[in-house]
């Protein structure tokens, strides 16, 4: 709903009304990572820190939980951004010819 409603019910006055619900906040998705047998742990540790800003240390940390439980989270993103990192790491991967998995989540 919007976050503002008009009061038709008085022909001579026009009204805004608060609408009775809050605007909600816009979604936030999580950009996960997969794990597989093929992909270097290197490259995987390269684009933590090249596409999601992170240190060689929280990197590897992050690379090393995917290896050892399958999944993990690189970061949480509005839609649009998180959409683009998406396409961004699998682009990428493909360029590279490793089959790294990229995907979101609604947080
Ligand atoms: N399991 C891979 C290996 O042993 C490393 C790897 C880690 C791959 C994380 C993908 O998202 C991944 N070379």
């Amino acid at each position: 709903m919007s976050e503002f409603e008009i009061n038709h019910s008085n022909d001579q006055e026009l009204t805004v009304l608060e609408a009775p619900t809050k605007p909600k906040r816009p979604p936030l998705y999580k950009v996960i990572l997969l794990n597989d047998d093929f992909t270097p742990m290197d490259f995987v540790t390269d684009i933590l820190k090249q596409f999601f800003a992170m240190s060689e240390e929280k990197a590897t940390q992050i690379m090393l939980h995917i290896h050892h439980r399958g999944i993990g989270v690189c970061g949480v993103f509005s839609k649009d951004v998180a959409e683009s990192k998406v396409q961004i790491v699998n682009d990428y991967s493909r360029q590279n010819q490793h089959p790294l998995l990229c995907s979101m989540e609604k947080s």
